[in-house]
């Protein structure tokens, strides 16, 4: 259920230190870590403490939380020095979009060129 941890869920894990990551940024409302399979020199991933299954329903059940997320995205970016050059910010939703962990999430990209459209 939405905003209820989640025993099975990974993501979860790791805001309870169950599951190690690298961790870059913590606030009361979110956790910022290094993704384990990196996309770009900066990949970070940003997730609320609670637990909701996607960016859609995140938006929809606790729009203040989903703006803390793009707040810390910009500062993960800002921290590792890529916010001057641009890094982009991907919610995933849904498995035909690659969304593969079913625990709201932001990957901030960058330290690269990107091109458009996404792949
Ligand atoms: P997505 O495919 O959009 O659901 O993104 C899930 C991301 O999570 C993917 O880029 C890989 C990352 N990931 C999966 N398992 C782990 C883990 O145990 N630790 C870390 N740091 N990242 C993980």
């Amino acid at each position: 259920m939405a905003g209820e941890p989640q025993a099975d869920c990974l993501f979860c894990k790791i805001v309870t230190g169950d599951i190690p990551a690298t961790i870059v940024r913590e606030t009361e409302t979110t956790v910022a870590f290094r993704d384990i399979n990196p996309q770009a020199p900066t990949h970070v991933l940003v997730i609320p403490k609670v637990h909701y299954p996607d960016a859609r329903t995140l938006a929809e059940q606790a729009p203040e939380l989903c703006a803390d997320l793009l707040r810390e995205a910009g500062a993960v970016a800002a921290e590792d020095k890529v916010d001057d050059t641009g890094y982009r910010i991907v919610f995933n939703t849904g498995s035909g979009a690659g969304q593969t962990v079913w625990h709201a999430h932001a990957h901030v990209l960058g330290g690269r060129g990107f091109n458009w459209p996404p792949g």
